[in-house]
């Protein structure tokens, strides 16, 4: 059994669990990231294309700018098609010049773990039988197996960045936290192609009688797209030329004609949910990211909201190690609730609106396309969608 000890050790080498690494060392705080997979594993993972500029202020603060810089793709507009017509909402007019960045998160992830290499920071990889233990005390550890051999690693503070399926939430008393969910009866089917975006310069979301679909993009030359698929659907149901056709079956005409397909490089069904646990701090242990809320990606907003739960908890432990204040950390939990519920009500709303329900044929489609119409023509609701869209500002009235 090997003992060591930290000032804080993170959970999962995820976007949370790397960002918040990346701020507590710029703030000369120890800290030490046990993730249970492989450095190739985590970043074999494809997930979230837009980020907010709250994250992309976060990743030039932690040091990790120049990625997004030079890779992303910055956005000004998105465009929303219903009853076969294209309509963009000009987000940038609309919210006084906030924009978008299409940057992926495996480049974020990887940028952040280029990082940590060069700065030799620790970071136990492969880590099996990962558990928590009094974390309801001040002296809360983490006890692991790494190639055979048993670790004990003291700590003054656990962060749970470890998603929605770790082992960080899982370790609380269920008396001790409350979850709220709704699981939509739908998956996304999505698709990464090394070929030119359709829509490079706006993400495009379409509802339509045959069910939503997206058009993203990674680069100028590698595209991401979704259809919404039944939950009871299997990746090998779907070749590639059946997904080429679907998509296109639920675009306008003149995307659908101008659609360049390729092969799939990856091809994956994500369910979708949305999820919450109450409140994010338990003594000792703080959650941030997946492991403590869960958006339908349709608002991109899950990677983006474990940014600034990243940057609410790294502030808040700053604070209290080079300040001695508890104020932070005491807050942390309703700060980054605040802004959790924003963007679950955001993601609930867009998924409501652009997804084909079992039961909302005809007239529940009637409705979709209604509010669709009254939103591509109204200031407030377009404004309302925007606002939402670039990312409420961390600090905001609630
Ligand atoms: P993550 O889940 O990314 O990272 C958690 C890390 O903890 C993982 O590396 C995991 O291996 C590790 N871990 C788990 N259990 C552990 C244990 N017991 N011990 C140690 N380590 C452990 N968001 C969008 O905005 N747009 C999208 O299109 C989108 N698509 C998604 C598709 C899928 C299939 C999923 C699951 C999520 C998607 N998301 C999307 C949301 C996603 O981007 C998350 O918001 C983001 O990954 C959150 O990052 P983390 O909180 O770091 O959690
Ligand atoms: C993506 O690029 O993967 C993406 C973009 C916007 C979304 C969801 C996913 O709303």
């Amino acid at each position: 059994m090997s003992n060591s000890r930290t000032q804080v050790a993170i959970i999962g080498a995820g976007p949370s669990g790397l960002l918040l690494g990346a701020l507590l060392h710029k703030a000369g705080i120890e800290h030490v990231i046990i993730e249970r997979q492989s450095p190739d594993y985590v970043l074999s993972r494809i997930r979230a294309g837009i980020l907010e500029q709250v994250s992309v202020d976060l990743l030039h603060e932690a040091g990790v700018g120049d990625g997004v810089s030079q890779g992303g793709t910055i956005h000004h507009s998105i465009e929303l098609v219903f009853k076969n017509t294209r309509h963009p909402i000009e987000v940038t007019k609309l919210t006084d010049g906030k924009v978008v960045t299409a940057y992926g998160q495996t480049e974020v992830t990887h940028d952040l773990m280029k990082q940590r290499q060069r700065l030799g920071l620790d970071t136990v990889y492969s880590a099996a039988d990962v558990s928590l233990h009094d974390f309801d005390s001040a002296s809360p550890q983490v006890r692991y197996v790494k190639d055979g051999v048993s670790h004990v690693l003291h700590c003054d503070f656990i962060a749970g960045c470890d998603g929605f399926h770790g082992v960080a939430r899982a370790s609380v008393p269920k008396e001790a936290i409350t979850e709220y969910e709704k699981v939509y009866p739908f998956g996304w089917l999505g698709v990464l192609a090394d070929v030119p975006p359709v829509s490079s310069h706006a993400i495009v979301y379409a509802n339509s009688d045959r069910g939503f679909a997206l058009c993203s993009m990674r680069s100028m030359t590698r595209s991401r797209y979704y259809v919404q698929c039944p939950l009871s659907d299997k990746v090998e149901d779907w070749s590639d030329q059946r997904f080429w056709d679907e998509l296109r079956k639920r675009l306008d005409p003149d995307m659908a004609e101008r659609m360049i397909t390729g092969a799939s490089i990856e091809k994956s069904i994500a369910p979708l949910r949305s999820f919450v646990a109450e409140p994010m701090r338990f003594g000792r242990l703080f959650l941030a990211g997946d492991a403590a809320h869960i958006v339908p990606p349709t608002g991109a907003k899950g990677l983006n909201l474990a940014a600034s739960d990243v940057k609410y908890l790294s502030s808040a432990l700053i604070e209290y190690f080079n300040e001695r204040s508890p104020v932070g950390i005491d807050h942390y939990s309703q700060r980054a609730l605040a802004r959790v519920w924003r963007a679950e009500r955001f993601s609930w709303w867009l998924t409501t609106l652009m997804h084909r329900f079992p039961d909302s044929a005809g007239f529940g489609q009637k409705m979709q396309e209604a509010e669709l119409d009254y939103l591509v023509h109204s200031q407030a609701l377009s404004t309302s969608l925007a606002e939402n869209y670039v990312g409420l500002p961390l600090n905001f009235a609630s």
